[in-house]
Parts: C-alpha cells; structure tokens; sequence
C-alpha cells in the first residue's frame, strides 16, 4: 500500500494529516550546513547526485515527514535551456544572458544538465521505505520566465511583465519552450521515481487577472495534460503563489489534482471555495515557527480544522525560514500528529 501522502493527494481523506515542509532540506538544518561547507556552493551540492540525495533525506531522518522532496532548484530547467547559471553567496541566483536583450533562439541547449538530477532521484527512492512518498518538482512557466528574462529575482516581476505587454509572441515562445523542456525534466523524474510532483508558480501574484489566464492557468494546464498522458496516475500539486481568489480558477481550469495555498488565504474560505474534494496543501504562515509558543499551536490547529473534511496535506504557505528553530519544528510536528476532529 501507498503512504499516507499520496493516497492524500489521490483523493483519501484520511483522519491523519500527512505533512511535509517547503524548503524542508536547507540552511535551519546543522546537517545540511556542514555537507554544504564541506561541498562548496549551492550548484556543486545538486550536482552531487549523493550528496543531493542525503541532504533530501536529512529532513525525514529527524522529522519523520511523510514526503521527500528533492533537493535541486527551479533553475536547473534554465540552465539546461542553455543559461548559465550562477548562485552567489549572500545575494540570489544570477541567470546569463538575460532574455530581456538577448533572443531565445541564440541559447544553445544543454539537455545533459537534467540527468544528474534524475540519479539524485533514483538513488533517495531507494532509500525511502514505502509509506514515505517521493516528490519531485519544476518550476511554471511564468515564475522560470520571470528569472530568465530578468536575469535574477526581481521585487515584482516588473521588467518580465512589461516585456510580456512589450512583445507578445515572443514571450508565448519563451513561455512554450519553458513547457516543453518542464515536460520532459518531469517525465524524467518520474520515470527515476518520482511519485507525485509539484508546480511552484512563485510570483504568480504579480499579474493581471488577463495575464494570470495566459501566463499561469494556459501554461500549467499544458504541462498539466502532457504529463498527465505519459503518467496519468501521478498525482500534481499546483502552487500558483499570491493568486488569491483568482486561486479557484485556477483549481478549476489547470488539471492539477491538488492545489497549495499560501498563508495570505484564509483557510476557511479554500475550503469553501475550492472544488469539492480536491486535495488542498498548506498553508501555515512560516514565521510562525519562528514565533513558536501558543501561537503557533492555535493557527496551527486552525488550518487543520478548516480542512477537517478534505483530504488535506499540511504544510507552510511558503518555504521554511533559515533561521527557524528545531524545536518549534517539532513542536508543530506534535500539533499535526495528536489532533483530534
Ligand atoms: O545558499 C543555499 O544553501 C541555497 C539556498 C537554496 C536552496 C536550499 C536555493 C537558492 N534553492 C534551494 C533549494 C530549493 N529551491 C528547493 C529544494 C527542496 C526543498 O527543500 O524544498 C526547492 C523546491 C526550490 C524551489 C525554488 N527555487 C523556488 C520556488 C519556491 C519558492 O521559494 O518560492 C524559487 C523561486 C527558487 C529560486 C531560488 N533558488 C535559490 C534562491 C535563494 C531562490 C529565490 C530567489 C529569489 O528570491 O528570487
């Protein structure tokens, strides 16, 4: 039998909450901080299909989640695109050349980039026992456009929107070549072993309702249905990040079988709004865990009685702090396990 999170995200509404962490394998953990010195940077350590792999697996060793997620980045789909692409310490990641003064046909693709990430995926389901459950993941389309266009992050997407306004067809070739390369990369991670997978639509907040259609909704169900007819029985999760009520939408006309939430929607109203039974992920506000105490107890508890008739995944609404404590970690644990309808 499957675990407790893919039979969640399949539809079960079990009494148990299955729980995983964004960010859950990162800088709070003293493990991941030593491998990473010992490795060098960022990019050495995904390229390090072993070492990707224990830093994967660290988090379930000490918190026993229900999910692995792998330990890579959205910009691995760039890179393989043909960008370089650089993370530096103390500021973000740097993609070069920058789409917003350089054609998408001058880059010189690098499929051979993806590969390594597949062997990290093979080598930790080998390792998970069967009632955890591998997650892979891609960024969408209009969060990877926003970084290759822009070059780095930006506070609102702002270059990457007017670019979009500025030239229509050639961002829908961006945004085209995007799904392509992501339908491949997540072919390959579930042929590796990946059992669900998960869309981060990050800066999906930023956009007009006319464009949150074309840029989120069209391209997500385009990977949506292409992945679904090579693996129709792998379950998707889509995050479009700060959509708010363009949210049910989204869970409408996407495909996806789950949708993450964010910590700026109220509970109540996703469970009210979003279509009946469709598995919901999310969405404590990760600064709660900074906070610990009684406070995260109560919202914590909030969260898991608004989903109370739903299958439901906890989670943040966004990645976990680097400064998070491990003890408010389990003390959040604790909450989720011994909750009661
Ligand atoms: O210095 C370090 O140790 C690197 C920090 C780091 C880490 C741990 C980066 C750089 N990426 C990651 C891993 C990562 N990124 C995972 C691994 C699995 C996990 O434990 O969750 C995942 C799923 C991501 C996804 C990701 N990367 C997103 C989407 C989710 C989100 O946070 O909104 C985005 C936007 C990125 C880009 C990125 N990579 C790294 C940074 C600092 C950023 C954000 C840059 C920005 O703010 O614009």
């Amino acid at each position: 039998m499957s675990g407790l999170l893919l039979r969640t995200l399949r539809g079960e509404n079990a009494p148990q909450r299955p729980v995983w962490l964004m960010r859950q394998a990162g800088r709070y953990l003293p493990e991941y901080r030593a491998l990473r010195a010992e490795k060098g940077g960022f990019l050495a350590l995904v390229y390090d299909s072993a070492a990707a792999a224990e830093i994967t697996l660290q988090p379930l060793r000490r918190f026993d989640f229900d999910g692995a997620i792998l330990f890579s980045d959205i910009l691995i789909v760039p890179y393989a695109m043909g960008q370089d692409l650089q993370f530096l310490v103390g500021e973000g990641p740097h993609l070069s050349p920058r789409l917003v003064d350089h054609a998408l046909n001058g880059l010189q693709a690098v499929p051979e980039r993806l590969l390594p990430i597949y062997e990290t995926v093979r080598l930790v389901k080998a390792a998970l026992g069967p009632e955890k459950t591998m997650l892979g993941f891609a960024g969408s389309p209009w969060t990877i456009a926003t970084y290759m266009v822009n070059g780095e992050g930006s506070r609102d997407q702002h270059d990457t929107r007017a670019y979009a306004y500025r030239d229509r067809a050639a961002f829908q070739a961006i945004i085209d070549a995007i799904v392509a390369v992501t339908v491949e990369y997540l072919d390959g991670q579930i042929k590796a072993g990946a059992e669900a997978i998960q869309l981060f639509d990050s800066w999906a907040g930023s956009l007009a309702p006319s464009e949150f259609e074309r840029w989120v909704i069209a391209p997500n169900a385009a990977i949506v249905s292409a992945v679904k007819a090579l693996h129709p029985n792998t379950p998707i999760i889509g995050f479009p990040k700060g959509s708010g009520e363009k949210l049910a939408a989204y869970a409408r006309e996407t495909g996806v079988d789950a949708v993450g939430i964010d910590e700026t929607i109220d509970p109540i109203w996703a469970a009210r709004e979003l279509p009946a039974n469709m598995p919901v992920q999310g969405n404590l506000d990760p600064l709660l865990l900074l906070a610990g105490g009684a406070e995260l107890e109560t919202q914590a508890t909030r969260v898991l009685d608004a989903f109370a008739d739903r299958p439901h995944v906890f989670n943040l609404g966004h990645g976990i702090g680097q400064t998070t404590p491990i003890a408010h970690v389990d003390q959040l644990l604790q909450v989720v396990r011994n909750w009661k309808p």
